[in-house]
Order: C-alpha cells, then sequence, then structure tokens
C-alpha cells in the first residue's frame, strides 16, 4: 500500500475568493461520520503520535501549514500540507506525528467513524507489535 496518498479537491472559486466542496462516498472513499480541527497550535508543540486500529480520515490543511510524519512501520515519510484543496489520506495502522504549525495553521480532519479511544494505539512499541 502507499504510504502517502492525497485527495485533491477542484477548487470552484472565482473573483469572489476560493470555495471547496467534500461530498461524502463522492469526493472522499467513505461516508463521513464524524469531523474535528485542529487550531491554535503552538509551532514547537507536536501531535498526534499515534496509529488508529481501522479508523481511516483525511486531513486538509485549509489554512497555513504544518508537517506531517507518517510510519507504516516499514517506512517513514515526512509531507508538508499547505493547500487547502488538497487532504492526506491518513490510513488505519500508520503511525503519523504533527510538527512545526504555523501560527495561523487551521487542520480539518475528516474521519470514517466515531471517536473510539480504543481505536487509538499511543505507544510506538504497542504500534510495531501490533504490526506484528
Ligand atoms: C488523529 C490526529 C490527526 C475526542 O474526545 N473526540 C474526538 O473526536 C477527538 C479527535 C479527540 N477527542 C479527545 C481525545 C483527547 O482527550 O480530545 C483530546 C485530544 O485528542 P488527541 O490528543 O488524540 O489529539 P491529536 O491532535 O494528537 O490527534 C488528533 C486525533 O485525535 C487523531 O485521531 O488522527 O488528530
Amino acid at each position: 500500500m502507499k504510504l502517502i496518498s492525497w485527495i485533491e479537491l477542484p477548487n470552484l472559486g472565482d473573483h469572489r475568493g476560493s470555495l471547496v466542496v467534500v461530498e461524502a462516498n463522492k469526493s472522499l472513499p467513505f461516508e463521513i461520520k464524524r469531523l474535528y480541527y485542529i487550531f491554535d497550535s503552538k509551532p514547537d508543540t507536536p501531535r498526534g503520535f499515534h496509529a488508529h486500529h481501522k479508523l481511516t480520515q483525511v486531513a486538509f490543511c485549509i489554512q497555513g501549514k504544518f508537517k506531517m510524519v507518517m510510519d507504516d512501520g516499514n517506512e517513514k515519510q515526512e509531507v508538508i500540507l499547505d493547500e487547502p484543496n488538497k487532504g492526506l489520506v491518513i490510513p488505519s495502522m500508520v503511525w503519523h506525528e504533527m510538527h512545526d504549525f504555523s501560527e495561523d495553521c487551521i487542520i480539518l480532519v475528516l474521519a470514517d467513524d466515531y471517536y473510539n479511544e480504543s481505536d487509538y494505539i499511543r505507544n510506538y512499541d504497542d504500534f510495531i507489535k501490533t504490526l506484528g
């Protein structure tokens, strides 16, 4: 499986400004059951540091920028999110970390399931063990 994959949404903007649409099961390969947004992050305070057993998500940086580290246990890659219409797919069983937030960074995350803490693997050694 490819570690880094993007969902690019068309910008329907015009002279008035930009407009980007997300439609469940059309622009995304899943039904959206939850969305959340992250803002006021501190540039030097990373977050994430977990993988999900089952959850699939797509993260859009709708303002500013930040760095995502993605790690499937075999390969580790860093990507910059800085385009509001380009979403990074966060598949299940990928360790991910968010770093280097710009002051104005706003991240919108679309998820295919409700919040469930037992879906999180928050310890890296446990993540590697779970991969088997
Ligand atoms: C992820 C990355 C990209 C809830 O109660 N409901 C929710 O839907 C979420 C997302 C979080 N929470 C609680 C759990 C924690 O007590 O909010 C608190 C902060 O969450 P967390 O420390 O997991 O935040 P991040 O930024 O490390 O991770 C979040 C998502 O939780 C996670 O699924 O993939 O963003």
